[in-house]
């Protein structure tokens, strides 16, 4: 399947509002604005009435009035898999727990099975339309994770697939390696040598392939021990890749801490996060990454520190964490919902949440996430008058514009 070639955005884009922290934290919102794309990159943005007379003659795009934002970041996604997981779902509404279905043999290692019984091209067909959700409610880049292959061949199939999707959709795609998100079964019992094999064999491989942007470690009672998370963060050091952390979704390990340590681009989830593990992250400028739609499906009630995150300027970050077993969600606005609603963010920090710190998380601040003349163009003309909207309507996809790495991707009406 390939994504037929998209027009050029290049052009005056009038008639805008550009949203209150579209261009840096703090800026106010900007009505009567244009924006100038020149060979796919932002050359200039302010004021109608200031717009440069060097770009009069070049083609106009009326924005009709919407309200602009920088293209979405989703920041934490497992998004390339096999089949599906509805039966765990259907269990776990019939009393089981998380951790009872993954002992059970269900959970992660059933989405193995499935996934390493795909070719890579079963994998992409079936990923392709979950990317097309998520990039038609305005995501324009996104982080897509291994850990569903658990073998050096599996986890290569994983990652070469996100890496076509990149190419064929035109979004910029980040991949995360994440061979130990949990014990393969034929590893059973031998936590330590697979912990080895993903240090000494998968990742360097990997890695010399270009397939590794991030290293990331499920640390979690259920998972990997602080001391294995450890091993692959040294691992991903000396090959010159950057960590990240599932870090205290169910319980406390002081994971965070220890990422920190590593100059973590982000801890995610974090739910069970000690002040500790804040002051660590604040220290290293390390991204808490919020993942509300896991919290939700989950029927977690230990919400994560935010007002101790808030109070310690600790950058927030929200994402789908779309996976099919904890967080089948296909909707970044919806998770902006959540992310309100269950976690109480205020609307400038949602849309940081998306945008500014999503991109950090991704070590993307000097590319994404915010809008600035010189930057590959990534934006989205919202047909809304207010950018509390975003966050307001519940499951409402709203007919958007949008301009992805300089291409026109959508054109609101044109559905
Ligand atoms: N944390 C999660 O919530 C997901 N992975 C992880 O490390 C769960 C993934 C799954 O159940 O398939
Ligand atoms: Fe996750």
């Amino acid at each position: 399947m390939t994504v037929p070639q998209l027009p050029s955005a290049d052009g005056v884009w009038t008639d805008l509002t550009l949203a209150p922290e579209a261009c840096a934290p703090g800026s106010a919102a900007l009505s009567d604005a244009a924006l100038v794309v020149t060979e796919g990159h932002i050359a200039w943005l302010g004021l109608r009435a200031d717009l440069p007379t060097t770009y009069a003659d070049l083609p106009r795009h009326d924005g009709l009035g919407a309200l602009a934002t920088p293209g979405l970041v989703d920041c934490h996604t497992h998004l390339v898999y096999a089949s599906q997981r509805a039966n765990e779902f259907a269990m776990r509404l019939a009393g089981a727990s998380y951790e009872d279905v993954a002992r059970a043999g269900g959970g992660i290692v059933s989405s193995v099975r499935a996934t390493r019984a795909a070719s890579e091209d079963e994998l992409l067909a079936q990923t392709a339309p979950r990317l097309q959700a998520l990039l038609d409610e305005g995501v324009c880049a996104i982080e897509i994770k291994s850990g569903y292959g658990l073998s050096l061949e599996h986890e290569r199939a994983q990652l070469r697939v996100a890496r076509r999707l990149g190419a064929q959709f035109g979004v910029t795609v980040r991949t995360t390696f994440l061979g130990a998100h949990a014990l393969p079964p034929e590893y059973a019992g031998r936590s330590q040598a697979y912990i080895d094999l993903v240090c000494e064999e998968m990742m360097p491989a990997l890695a010399a392939e270009g397939l590794v942007d991030a290293v990331d470690v499920f640390c979690e009672r259920i998972a990997f021990s602080l001391a294995e998370t450890e091993q692959v963060f040294r691992a991903a050091q000396a090959l010159g890749l950057p960590v990240k952390l599932h870090a205290e979704q169910l319980s406390d390990m002081g994971g965070a801490a220890l990422a920190a340590r590593y100059g973590a681009l982000s801890c995610d989830h974090i739910e069970h996060l000690s002040a500790e593990g804040i002051a660590a992250m604040r220290q290293a400028g390390t991204v808490a990454v919020l993942l509300p739609g896991a919290y939700y499906f989950l029927r977690d009630t230990h919400l994560p520190p935010i007002a101790a995150l808030r109070a310690a300027g600790v950058p927030m970050a929200v994402s789908t964490d779309h996976n099919p077993g904890t967080s089948p969600t296909l909707s970044l606005l919806l998770m902006m919902n959540l992310a309100c609603t269950l976690f109480r963010l205020t609307v400038p920090e949602v849309l940081a949440g998306v945008t500014r710190h999503a991109a950090e998380a991704l070590g993307l601040r000097q590319s994404h996430g915010s809008l600035a003349a010189g930057r590959p163009a990534n934006f989205v003309l919202w047909p809304l008058q207010d950018v509390a909207e975003l966050p307001y309507w519940l499951g409402h996809k709203p007919s958007c514009t949008i301009v992805r790495q300089g291409r026109v991707a959508r054109i609101a009406g044109r559905d």
